[in-house]
């Protein structure tokens, strides 16, 4: 239904152009093609997974967790560019897994050892050295066997009151770049709530409601389940803040625990923990949370009639096409590509109620 009203303004868009107009209209089917997530490399990634909420609330790990690639994460302003991480499986078990940046035009090798010092280095080199943030995102390509084709956006974290090196409107500036990448109705928002506060006063909880009001494509992760066991089966039953998804507990890595180590304690938490051992298991634990990640993509992207789709890329390809010529820009092929198997750091920790779980 999103991609339908889409059409109409597309087929307008296209009947009207004219040929003196191209830099106009490239400038449109690019901004199409972005909010399709259409890149000329990559084919289709529907839907995008946005990561919001409070500072240190946990969202760089999340993606840590998701990926099993280590970046940066801390107290204090961490994240300060968007951080758009393109997992893609390879076809092969490589010894290592394929890491690149891109920003600014460019585009930077690297591998699980210096990923973090090199996103550090772009964030410096887009957003300063300060704490200042900026809306210029950086790009990770993730290409590792076994992980599920996801697109997941990092975003920095609310806060309110800025800190040395921000400027006053600090939270203006944050509250801007997440509306930009939650109010397209593609995008999956993935609500980040800490065990450790009242759900209620979550400022991404206010702002995911103002552009997905029914919380249709809200899913809740709530971290650190480790640090404040007390009263979270409550908190995730009671559902006071609209979660049309549904909640996922987990425990991400701490300190320098590998990644196997950190799914082990997770799984040990929820298993023995007194308090924690009550919440039901279809809702604990990161392969829970990507296999949910992975059935409302499809789901979202099942919705999205493939028709409709097609249409649109075959739309943008033809305008693309067109302009390209004019323009002398190769454009590859682009045609949807989709994966839907867990990564394989965690194909050990996936429990029974969880593969029984996604029969149903
Ligand atoms: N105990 C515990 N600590 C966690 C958990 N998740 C994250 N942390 C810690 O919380 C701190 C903040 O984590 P980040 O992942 O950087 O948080 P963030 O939301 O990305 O922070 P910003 O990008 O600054 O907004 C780090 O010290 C993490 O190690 C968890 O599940 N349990
Ligand atoms: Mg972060």
């Amino acid at each position: 239904m999103v991609v339908t009203s889409k059409r109409t303004t597309k087929k307008a868009t296209v009947t009207n152009n004219q040929r003196d107009e191209s830099s106009l209209s490239l400038v449109h089917v690019e901004q199409a093609l972005r909010r399709l997530n259409i890149t000329k490399e990559e084919g289709i990634q529907l839907p995008t997974i946005v990561v919001v909420g409070d500072q240190s609330s946990g969202k760089s790990s999340i993606l840590e967790s998701l990926s099993g690639i280590s970046l940066p994460r801390g107290q204090g302003i961490c994240t300060r560019v968007p951080l758009v991480m393109r997992l893609q499986n390879h076809p092969l078990p490589l010894p290592h897994p394929e890491l690149l940046l891109e920003f600014n035009g460019k585009t930077v090798f690297t591998d699980e050892t210096h990923v973090s010092d090199a996103i550090n280095i772009a964030t410096e080199e887009i957003a300063g050295s300060a704490k200042g943030i900026s809306n210029t995102p950086l790009t990770l390509v993730v290409k590792k066997n076994g992980v599920p084709d996801l697109t997941i956006v990092d975003l920095p974290g609310i806060t309110r009151v800025p800190v040395k090196g921000q400027p006053d409107n600090i939270y203006d500036q944050i509250k801007d770049i997440i509306l930009e990448y939650i109010t397209p109705e593609e995008s999956i928002i993935l609500n980040v709530l800490p065990a450790t506060v009242d759900f209620t006063t979550c400022e991404s909880i206010r702002m995911s409601q103002n552009v997905d009001k029914t919380g249709s494509r809200t899913l809740a992760v709530v971290t650190k389940a480790d640090k404040s066991p007390e009263g979270l089966l409550e908190k995730v039953t009671a559902d006071d803040v609209n979660i049309g998804l549904g909640y996922v507990c987990i425990r991400n890595r701490i300190g320098d625990e590998s990644f196997e180590e950190a799914r082990l304690e997770e799984q040990k938490l929820f298993e023995s923990h007194s308090l924690l051992s009550k919440i039901d298991k279809s809702i604990v634990g990161i392969p829970v949370l990507i296999q949910k990640l992975v059935e409302v993509q499809a789901k979202m992207k099942s919705v999205m009639n493939e028709d409709d789709v097609d249409f649109a890329v075959d739309e943008g390809i033809e305008e693309v096409d067109e302009l390209a010529e004019e323009e002398d820009v190769p454009i590859a092929n682009i045609r949807p590509k989709r994966n839907t198997k867990l990564p394989n750091h965690l194909k050990d920790f996936v429990t029974p109620s969880l593969k029984k779980g996604s029969k149903k």
